[in-house]
């Protein structure tokens, strides 16, 4: 709230100096107005704060062109139209960078996992992603209800741009340290060449619990042959198994997909085999993989966020 003072004052500061035409003055104006877009460009503001400031910037030099142009109007509003498609390509590239998808199906894991839900909310909030939770519309009658993550996420990625940066998090996953980031967390881990990463948990499986993709024609078809997988309806593992199977049969599946054995960075269990790292306060998350009582894993949030360091048995 602080800064956001600041900056108004700012504003008003050059928006009444401006027209003036001493050359000290414009250049103070142009310095303001540079570091006004700098802090726009990282997190610090919200991004209401963001498209306020930036929207008045742009009318600003837009009013001061058409001052020195001797009231052009054609070249006014095409400044202001080039202005806000700009705006528009940055708040784009900072907003929907990253998209966490989470699925959640049934009234009774609805309710006991809430605290994890929150957790993904405020974090995505915080960093400016989006955070999208899916729900019954998406789920599959016909399967075991894991397997309705398939068109949930076929649905997103058919919406999100090319190339988007797509974070699948299971319902059973708490956020335990929203300061770090998932570029840092995740997508460092991702090479150029490749369009997902998984890892290999603590138990010693590749696990689905935490994914990230780029969105491309790969991915997509990817997680369209995943659902195709009928004859492991009900493998124990559900989509996980069919996951599995494609990258140890189809090679083109295996090299675009990344494994990572660095599972304590993004998908950190409370059991595992012996020699395995697992979830410490501090970490970015905890994975309930394998808990399958919801009643459960509300009593491990509540332990986790009193501060205690739970463990499971294997
Ligand atoms: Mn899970």
């Amino acid at each position: 709230m602080e800064i956001q003072r600041v900056l108004m004052k700012a504003l008003v500061v050059t928006m009444t100096t401006g027209k003036r035409h001493v050359i000290v003055v414009k250049l103070l104006v142009m310095i303001v107005h540079c570091v006004l877009i700098l802090l726009c460009l990282t997190a610090v503001l919200t991004d209401e704060e963001t498209i306020f400031i930036l929207l008045i910037l742009i009318d600003h030099r837009a009013v001061e062109l058409r001052v020195l142009r001797g009231g052009d109007f054609n070249f006014y509003e095409g400044w202001r139209r080039a202005g806000s498609k700009l705006l528009l390509r940055l708040l784009y590239k900072r907003m929907s960078g990253i998209t966490i998808l989470t699925l959640a199906i049934g009234a009774d894991f609805v309710k006991y996992l809430e605290k994890a839900f929150e957790s993904k909310r405020s974090y995505a909030a915080r960093h400016g992603y989006t955070y999208i939770q899916g729900g019954e519309e998406f789920w599959d009658r016909s399967r075991p209800i894991p397997w309705s993550k398939i068109p949930f996420i076929l649905d997103a990625l058919g919406k999100l741009p090319d190339g988007a940066i797509v974070w699948l998090s299971d319902a059973d996953v708490l956020i335990t340290n929203p300061m770090l980031r998932v570029e840092d967390q995740m997508l460092a881990l991702l090479p150029e060449g490749k369009d997902m990463l998984m890892c290999i948990d603590a138990c010693g499986h590749i696990n689905s619990g935490n994914v990230l993709m780029r969105n491309t024609a790969w991915t997509r078809d990817y997680w369209r042959r995943v659902g195709e997988q009928k004859e492991l309806l009900y493998h124990i593992w559900w989509e996980n198994a069919a996951m599995i199977k494609l990258l140890e049969t189809v090679p083109n599946d295996l090299a675009h997909t990344e494994i990572t054995n660095q599972h304590k960075r993004f998908n950190a269990y409370l059991r595992g085999l012996s020699g395995q790292p697992l979830w410490e306060p501090g970490d970015f998350l905890v994975h309930f993989a394998g808990v399958y009582d919801v009643k459960e894993m509300r009593d491990l949030i509540q332990k986790i966020q009193a501060g205690f360091v739970p463990r499971l048995e294997m």
